[in-house]
């Protein structure tokens, strides 16, 4: 039953149906936990990166990939209220962007949303954040992480401007730096000195939980 339900949910954003996504969508918030929202988020991940699959082999054209987004997006929309429900607990700011040149921000958008329901305080920087608008957020706010996130190969370089900034200015001691994002790895936070790489959101929450009560 949860498992039909997913697929359906998956194949309606696949065939591209906003309205049957959506539909979908609300049927799994109307089954009262039978699907977690954690898992109705996992499938949407799923699904897109089927469409990355199919855009990568020239199947789907930019058209398909920006709609599929759209319908990503208004899934997740209703979706993360649902997260932010999580607890009173007050564990500090943490500042997150999306890199210089890259657009893309479901997935920071969901990793916003679980850390805010674990109980930080986020500040969210957007997309297509500047090295300035970063260290710019880091003096004004001083969180005790910076998050980044880059989903395109040709941006990935701007992550280590970031925290070479960082070093210059004499903050980089002051902060944690976790990345995500599905072209970055651990061993390219390693080369460029960020502090953890996280696969995905609940892990990065983990991760950033994990120094805070250290
Ligand atoms: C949807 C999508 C788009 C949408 C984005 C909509 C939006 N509002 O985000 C639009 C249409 C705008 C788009 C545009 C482009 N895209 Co695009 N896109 C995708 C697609 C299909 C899905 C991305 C996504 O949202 N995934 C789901 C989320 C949940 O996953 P995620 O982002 O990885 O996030 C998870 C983790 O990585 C982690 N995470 C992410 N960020 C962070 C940050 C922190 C701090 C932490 C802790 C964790 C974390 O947590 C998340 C949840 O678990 C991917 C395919 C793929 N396999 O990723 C291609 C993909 C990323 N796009 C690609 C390309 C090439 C482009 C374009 C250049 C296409 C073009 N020719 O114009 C443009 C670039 C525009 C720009 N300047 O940014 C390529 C990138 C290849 C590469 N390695 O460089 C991909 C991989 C498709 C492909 N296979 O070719 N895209």
């Amino acid at each position: 039953m949860a498992n039909d339900i997913l697929e359906k949910m998956k194949s309606s954003l696949l065939d591209l149906d906003m309205d049957a996504t959506i539909e979908n969508v609300n049927s799994i918030i109307r089954s009262d936990g039978t699907v977690s929202v954690q898992e109705a988020i996992d499938a949407i991940s799923e699904a897109l990166q089927v469409v990355g699959k199919r855009f990568q082999d020239g199947d789907w054209f930019l058209t398909e990939l920006v709609y599929s987004g759209e319908i990503a997006k208004a899934a997740m929309e209703l979706l993360s209220p649902l997260l932010a429900v999580g607890t009173s607990q007050q564990l500090g700011t943490i500042a997150v962007g999306t890199v210089a040149g890259d657009l893309h921000d479901l997935g920071k958008n969901i990793f916003i949303n679980f850390a805010r329901s674990a109980g930080f305080e986020v500040i969210d920087l957007g997309v297509d954040v500047a090295k300035e608008k970063f260290i710019g957020a880091v003096k004004e706010h001083s969180p005790l992480v910076l998050g980044m996130s880059c989903l395109l190969t040709v941006t990935a370089g701007e992550i280590g401007k970031v925290i070479e900034e960082l070093i210059n200015q004499g903050l980089r001691d002051k902060i944690k730096v976790i990345i995500g994002g599905a072209c970055l790895t651990a061993g390219f936070a390693k080369d460029v000195d960020a502090d953890a790489f996280a696969p995905d959101a609940v892990t990065g929450t983990d991760i950033i939980r994990k120094w805070i009560t250290l």
